[in-house]
């Protein structure tokens, strides 16, 4: 018999219970008229599925929670912590309990070292106990750390010095040690190197020493691991980043050896960049790893996932189902992994993080409405119109009812947000936690 799962007072199951049987009668309503629509249309038929077959497919796509991102965000401007928020990477994972308890789709979380390590067994321990488990594992070289002995300020996997780079290196090794421990099955690594002044780096040597140290860390990596390298353009660099770009990142993981990924992280590019092309060629090249979920307006804001571009995050699920149905025909399988990357500066994040969930399963639902083989048609004919139309009418669906229901039969809350916000969990934990307001949480 499985243990039961620790209660997080004042979240019980029975008051998502009893916010659902409020909700419940409202929510098969709109179901059968869903279903309704969708046959009369012939979506469904089209598709040869059901409604009940796409709300499991859709209840299984599961995000994992940032350890960084349960606390509040900020800039370098400031910081403005809320009452009740996570000092500890224990209570960072209570807070996940109740994302995944509330959303049904967030059993995982990704760690970032050393802002969130503690002793493996009592983290093994501690997540289990919450129902949650581990995913990627991220290293982090873009800072100095106290009692650091050679520092990064000019870089750290690419720095000209060869006893930096081994110091990274090894940061990285021991972040896989813990990550094995607590059964991760990926490195995350994000560097910061990069110039401020043209002519302060040498382009080709620096790449070449990244991904040099990429394939130390890729050979020490256990079998079964996957490394995920991740790009950005600009940011703390501000003239070039050594990893600007997915072609630089998917060329350092072609270098680094064949369990190396790439990681999107959807803040990291410029304005206007098409991600989903960028999507596709990646799992083309087998390379595509997973996804830092966010948006944003202007840069990395890290904004919550599809609150500003609805359209480009269906456009990147139609991508990732493609490449699926690609990988599947070919007698493989992707193997992605869907992690969230999201600053929440003035919202709560455990509000922000429910709400991700759901935009991720909303643009996936959608995109699940895409009936390819019309698409496939379009695009032979040469009908930018038909494809176009055919995207948007996907896109169109009010698949509310779906999220709801894959919730409903998770035991989640039909209604995750006033579920939370009538159970006064912030209120309970402001009384109790003695998290440091001024430095607890991590700056995304
Ligand atoms: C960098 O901006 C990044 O996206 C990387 O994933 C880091 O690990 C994370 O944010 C936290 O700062
Ligand atoms: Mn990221």
């Amino acid at each position: 018999m499985s243990k039961p799962l620790r209660e997080l007072p004042p979240i019980t199951q029975e008051l998502i219970d009893a916010s659902n049987a409020e909700v419940s009668s409202a929510l098969e309503e709109d179901y059968a008229a869903l279903e309704r629509q969708l046959e009369r249309r012939g979506v469904l038929r089209a598709l040869g599925t059901t409604l009940d077959e796409l709300t499991s497919r859709v209840a299984e796509l599961d995000l994992a929670l940032p350890s960084w991102g349960l606390g509040t965000g900020g800039t370098r401007f400031g910081r403005f912590p809320g009452p009740g928020e996570p000092g500890s990477v224990f209570e960072k994972l209570d807070d996940a309990a109740v994302v995944n308890r509330l959303s049904g789709g967030a059993s995982r979380v990704s760690l970032h070292i050393p802002w969130d390590g503690a002793e493996p067994a009592a983290l093994v321990g501690h997540a289990g106990a919450l129902g949650l488990s581990f995913d990627a594992i991220n290293s982090n070289t873009f800072q100095d750390q106290s009692g650091q002995k050679l520092s990064y300020r000019l870089g750290s996997l690419s720095h000209p010095d060869g006893a930096v780079r081994r110091q990274a290196i090894d940061h990285n090794l021991s972040v896989v040690e813990l990550g094995r421990a607590i059964g991760s099955k990926a490195l995350t690594v994000w560097i910061g190197d990069g110039a401020d002044a043209p002519g302060q780096l040498h382009f080709r040597r620096s790449l070449e020493r990244v991904a040099s140290s990429l394939g130390e860390i890729h050979s020490a990596l256990p079998v079964d691991w996957r490394l995920l390298v991740e790009y950005k353009p600009y940011e703390p660099a501000f003239y070039a980043s050594v990893i600007q770009d997915w072609g630089t990142a998917l060329w350092a993981c072609e270098t680094a050896g064949d369990r190396a990924r790439v990681l999107v992280d959807l803040g990291h590019h410029l304005p206007g960049a098409n991600i989903e092309q960028i999507v596709a060629y990646l799992a083309a090249r087998g390379r595509l790893g997973g996804f830092h979920l966010n948006d944003s307006k202007y840069g990395d804001d890290d904004v919550t996932a599809g609150s500003i571009k609805p359209y480009q995050l269906f456009l990147i699920f139609c991508e990732i189902i493609e490449a699926e149905r690609e990988a599947r025909s070919a007698g493989g399988a992707l193997d992605l992994a869907y992690m969230i990357d999201q600053s929440h500066n003035t919202k709560d994040p455990i509000e922000a993080l429910i709400a991700t969930v759901q935009e991720a399963r909303k643009a996936y639902a959608r995109a699940l409405l895409v009936d390819r083989v019309r698409l496939y048609e379009h695009q032979t004919a040469c009908d930018p119109l038909g494809a176009e139309l055919l995207l948007k009418d996907a896109f169109d669906i009010d698949v509310r009812p779906v999220l709801a229901m894959a919730r409903k039969r998770k035991q989640a809350a039909i209604d995750p947000i006033a579920v939370f916000r009538s159970s006064g969990y912030r209120a309970a934990r402001a009384l109790e936690r003695t998290a440091d307001r001024k430095t607890g949480g991590g700056i995304v």
